[in-house]
């Protein structure tokens, strides 16, 4: 049981703390060109958050937008945010205006900090929200942007006294399958998450420089990039652009040690890691979606290092379900992180015994806050978030993802894992990524469809499509194996790195 004052506001301790204890100067945060220390970017934050109170008009409880790449001044931003006793909807960047109305709409959004390179899409959609009434762009040089409104500002601002079970995240889910989901966190949950998964699993230091992909609108991100670090008094680089090819180059400039990105993001790293001098790194966190055994080996054998996986969701926050470097389990994601519980289910609510693959539940100090009744109804239950993912739990109480749920392919009359078949495939030396999908047959309801992209030097053709499928067949129950392959360029996914098999499957 974790206790908290019932007074808290989560960037003193993330932020404040370390400059009231005299270690502002300790290096904090850099990208974009900037290197802030601890003290330089609560100064930021002060200054924006009178920004936010006196120009702006934002009082305690009101949902203030973000949207920009990751940057010092996003960064700057949301601590802004917090410190007004405000609540942070933080946006994709790729979001258009169709789906940024649809998030203003849904978070009843009131105020908003912009990139003012990504302002165009935003004015779009304010222009069909009443709702939202400010906008001050950042990264700015005009008159009114956020920066020289900053500069009139003070250094010192006194934190908004906000309570421990105040809201002040609105995070959405990335939409794998459609609609995107608005979850709620307050202060407690944020100051929760960095006493479990980050103290038993990652165990960063102080020297620790953090790098990644995963936007901070991606509690992924927000978490991995901004909240862990800051929370051991660790640095962090936020970089704006972190496709696999820049990440490399940035993990080398920077001597970063600890690294978040998804699995698709290491694969793609793999090949190309002996161009750059990547010593420095001592840590890799994978999560997003399943981590194959193949691509655990593959980071391995080109890095000598062991990833951490973990299971995680917008509306748990962070991770619930990982290990550490000397338990990890290739194939498996882990057992429940101290602080949470996890259990497997049947269709009607009993948990299965080990082996057998049900509906997963978890509990813990963070979840169950949906901003839509109808998701609250049908995916929390006694206080146990349903995540959509089918798992079992094996004889040592580790838990083997399968598959989501709605993504589990029935085929003449066999339960298959999609997910399963991916792994088989990666392992294969020409597959470079693939995803695997049912596709609608007459005779078997469903077939296992793969779609695959080639590593460099592979040809697409009746033969490599016979020398996978056996592969496949050799590898897991033969009754697995993809009936169809098609090759493709590349695979459709969220900005979060996740596979969107929906797509796939409306694309046969
Ligand atoms: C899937 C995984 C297998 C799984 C997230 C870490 O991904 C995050 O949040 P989302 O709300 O998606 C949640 C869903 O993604 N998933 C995530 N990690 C894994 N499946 N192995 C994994 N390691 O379907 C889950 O229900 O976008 C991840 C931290 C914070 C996050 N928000």
């Amino acid at each position: 049981e974790l206790l908290f004052p019932e007074r808290l506001n989560c960037s003193h301790d993330l932020l404040d703390r370390w400059v009231e204890s005299g270690q502002g100067d300790r290096p904090c945060i850099q990208g974009a060109g900037l290197r802030w220390t601890y003290a330089q970017l609560r100064a930021e934050a002060n200054r924006i958050a009178q920004v936010l109170v006196e120009d702006m008009g934002v009082v305690p409880g009101n949902r203030v937008l973000l949207r920009g790449a990751n940057t010092p001044q996003l960064a700057a931003c949301w601590f802004a945010i917090m410190k007004v006793g405000a609540i942070a909807v933080a946006t994709m960047p790729l979001l258009r205006a169709k789906e940024l109305k649809q998030v203003i709409d849904k978070a009843e959004v009131s105020h908003a900090l912009c990139d003012a390179a990504l302002a165009e899409e935003l004015a779009l959609a304010q222009a069909q929200c009443p709702s939202l009434k400010t906008t001050v762009l950042y990264r700015s040089e005009a008159a009114e942007g956020l920066e020289a409104r900053a500069r009139t500002k003070r250094a010192h601002f006194d934190n908004v006294d906000t309570a421990a079970e105040d809201c002040c995240i609105i995070a959405f889910t990335s939409g794998t399958t459609g609609q995107p989901k608005g979850t709620m966190h307050n202060h407690r949950d944020v100051i929760a998450v960095l006493r479990c998964w980050p103290v038993h699993c990652l165990r960063a230091t102080a020297d620790d420089v953090f790098i990644g992909s995963p936007p901070l609108a991606f509690t992924f991100g927000l978490g991995g990039l901004l909240l862990f670090p800051m929370s051991v008094g660790a640095s962090t680089v936020l970089l704006e652009k972190a496709a696999p090819e820049a990440l490399l180059p940035a993990i080398a400039e920077y001597r970063a040690t600890v690294c978040f990105t998804a699995p698709t993001s290491y694969r793609a790293m793999a090949p190309l890691v002996k161009n750059h001098d990547i010593s420095s790194l001592r840590k890799c966190v994978s999560a997003g979606e399943a981590l194959p055994a193949a691509t655990r080996k593959l980071w391995k054998d080109v890095t000598g290092i062991e990833m951490i996986d973990g299971i995680g969701a917008t509306e748990m926050l962070h991770i619930f379900i990982s290990h550490d470097e000397a338990s990890a389990r290739p194939g498996a994601t882990g057992r429940p992180v101290p602080g949470y519980r996890a259990c497997v289910l049947d269709e009607e609510g009993r948990v299965l015994p080990p082996g057998q693959v049900g509906r997963l539940a978890v509990k813990g100090p963070t979840g169950c806050r949906y901003l839509a009744d109808e998701r609250q109804r049908n995916y929390v239950l006694n206080g146990w978030n349903l995540t959509g993912d089918a798992y079992l739990v094996d004889a040592d109480g580790y838990f083997v993802y399968h598959a989501r749920t709605d993504d589990m392919i029935i085929s003449g009359g066999y339960n298959i894992a999609g997910p399963e078949v991916e792994s088989a495939l990666l392992a294969h030396p020409a597959v470079a990524e693939c995803g695997v999908v049912g596709v609608p047959d007459e005779e078997r309801g469903q077939i296992v469809k793969a779609f695959v992209v080639l590593r460099e030097g592979h040809g697409a053709g009746a033969e490599t499509v016979k020398t996978l499928q056996d592969f496949v067949k050799a590898t897991i129950a033969p009754y697995k194996y993809p009936r169809a392959i098609e090759f493709r360029a590349s695979l459709p996914r969220t900005e979060t790195g996740k596979l969107q098999r929906f797509r796939l499957r409306q694309e046969t």
